[in-house]
């Protein structure tokens, strides 16, 4: 893989990079991109239907259900050489800092460590009435025969329903982790920015805070990207073979 020696050389030289990802990072893994069409039992349904607070107040179970569904496919899984880059990254450059919207714990698994979640995080469910954090088993429950429908737990606390620690349409961001996330993105030198549409705001903001910063912004995608100018590149490819080629070429 042939990589241009100036993006190169801002890589090397970076003092504060920043690494922005989204569900591609997590495909090669397994995990299905929110975009991508459901399979199997969930095929009939539309994701940007059910990452919704309207959906969950509507159909506890089918929400619930579809989650732990998620939540078991992400146990069953592994980081893949991009998370592993990622985390590799992280050693080679001063300071580095990770900002995902993947609701997956992939990143941490591969070793990275205060991993800035915007939109939380399959595996700490909270009390949707109290907010009261909820502890899952470990190893829950098969999917009901159906595949689909399975009732929320209750709160311990108060009775209320379980709900994922997620983020739907309409919620706002953790404030902590989307100011952190921003802070990082309008000081950085270098954001690589890893497989994600960059539709989904304020998430989708950063690589534009980078730019108008005058960071270098890079995308890493099998898909095109419309680019802006001189120091935004697109690395086309799948993160998996895309970042560790990026590394060995940039630390050779
Ligand atoms: C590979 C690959 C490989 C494949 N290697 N790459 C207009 C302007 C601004 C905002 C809005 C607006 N209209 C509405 C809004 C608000 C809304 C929003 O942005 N909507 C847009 C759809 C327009 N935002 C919100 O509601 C947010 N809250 C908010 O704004 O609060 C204030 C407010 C309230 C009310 C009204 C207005 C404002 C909250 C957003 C929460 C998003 N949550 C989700 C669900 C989380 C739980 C769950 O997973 O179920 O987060 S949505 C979903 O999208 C998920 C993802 O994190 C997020 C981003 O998706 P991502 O990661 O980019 O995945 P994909 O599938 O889209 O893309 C995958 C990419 O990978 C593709 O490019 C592939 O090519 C690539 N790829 N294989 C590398 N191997
Ligand atoms: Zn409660």
């Amino acid at each position: 893989m042939q990589f241009d020696q100036t993006l190169l050389t801002c890589l090397r030289e970076a003092r504060h990079v920043v690494v922005f990802t989204g569900a591609g990072v997590s495909a090669e893994s397994g995990i299905a991109t929110f975009r991508d069409a459901l399979s199997g039992l969930w095929s009939r349904f539309d994701p940007m239907q059910l990452a919704t607070p309207e959906a969950f107040e509507d159909d506890p179970e089918l929400v619930w259900g579809w989650y732990e569904s998620r939540r078991m496919q992400v146990l069953g899984t592994s980081p893949n050489p991009g998370h592993r880059a990622i985390a590799e990254l992280a050693k080679r450059v001063t300071q580095l800092t990770l900002v995902t919207q993947n609701v997956d714990d992939l990143h941490e698994r591969a070793g990275s460590a205060n991993v800035l979640h915007l939109h939380g995080s399959l595996h700490q469910p909270r009390c949707s009435r109290c907010a009261e954090s909820f502890q899952m088993p470990l190893a829950p429950p098969a999917e009901p025969a159906e595949g689909r429908r399975l009732a929320p737990p209750r709160c311990a606390h108060c009775g209320g329903e379980v709900r994922p620690g997620v983020v739907w349409f309409g919620e706002s961001l953790p404030v902590d982790a989307l100011e952190a996330a921003f802070a990082a993105a309008a000081g950085c030198d270098l954001l690589l920015s890893v497989g994600t549409s960059g539709v989904v705001y304020p998430a989708a903001q950063l690589p534009h805070i980078a730019l108008q910063a005058g960071a270098a912004v890079v995308h890493v995608n099998p898909e095109p990207q419309a680019l802006g100018g001189g120091r935004e590149w697109l690395l086309a490819g799948p993160a998996g073979e895309v970042l560790p080629a990026l590394l060995a070429a940039a630390w050779r």
